[in-house]
């Protein structure tokens, strides 16, 4: 069994990678921004998930204690948030670019395309990442998910429902959530729409204004 001092050790490198990977996409983004291109990630945030929540999960999942860092593919979280469906196809893409080099891709599920029974959506991207430190270097794992505003809004409200349910939600409650991931999915799909005629109208506007001005 570890004790506290040891939890926080094996940590260190899970936190340096949270803040290098933020640093990486938080850099893609102001690149776009100066280039006064349309950016595909809107916000990035990460986290090192809690030593009671390692635990729990490897308790439910049957991991052994000294498997944790092999078999926990999310201590090191880093969370991308798009505007747009689409967005999120570009940002993976993005990440496949980069794999070798910064990171290495090891896995993916789209739960976009196959929602959780809860409702969920996200696209989740395990990566190798190594760690420079002073020690040397460690290769951990890490997970991105890379969800929309509205993904994000529902994820973030059923996950501190299910914690307070202590994940015993009730059946009704249940129903009730699956039903809101589909107004976010309508959310989502409405705001696609919305930005598509606007796009279009900006061209034929454009379009025009070179026509009256080559008169
Ligand atoms: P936290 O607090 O977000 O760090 P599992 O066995 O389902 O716990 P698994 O199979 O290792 O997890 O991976 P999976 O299903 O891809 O989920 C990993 C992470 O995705 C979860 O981390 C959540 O962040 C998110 N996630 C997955 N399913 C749901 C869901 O139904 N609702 C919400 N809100 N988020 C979900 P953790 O472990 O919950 O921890």
């Amino acid at each position: 069994m570890k004790v506290i001092r040891e939890w926080k050790t094996m940590l260190v490198p899970y936190e340096q990678a949270v803040e290098e990977l933020k640093v990486k996409f938080k850099s893609i983004r102001n690149q776009y921004r100066e280039l006064n291109e349309y950016s595909p990630i809107e916000f990035v945030t990460g986290h090192v998930k809690k030593i009671s929540s390692i635990i729990e999960k490897a308790e439910r999942r049957n991991i052994p204690m000294e498997r944790i860092e092999e078999e926990m593919e999310d201590i090191a979280g880093i969370r991308i948030m798009c505007q747009f469906i689409d967005d999120i196809y570009r940002v993976v893409e993005l990440i496949h670019d980069r794999s070798g080099k910064d990171f290495t891709v090891l896995y993916e599920k789209d739960y976009i395309k196959y929602p959780k029974e809860s409702g969920y959506k996200s696209y989740h991207i395990i990566v190798c990442y190594p760690v420079h430190t002073a020690l040397g270097t460690q290769e951990i794992l890490a997970e991105f998910q890379i969800r929309t505003l509205a993904m994000n809004f529902w994820a973030t409200i059923e996950h501190s429902l299910s914690y307070k349910y202590k994940s015993q939600i009730p059946p009704n409650i249940k129903e009730r959530l699956r039903n809101s991931a589909m107004a976010a999915q309508q959310l989502d799909e409405e705001m696609t729409e919305i930005s598509k005629e606007v796009i279009n109208a900006q061209l034929m506007f454009e379009e025009k204004s070179n026509t009256v001005r080559d008169i």
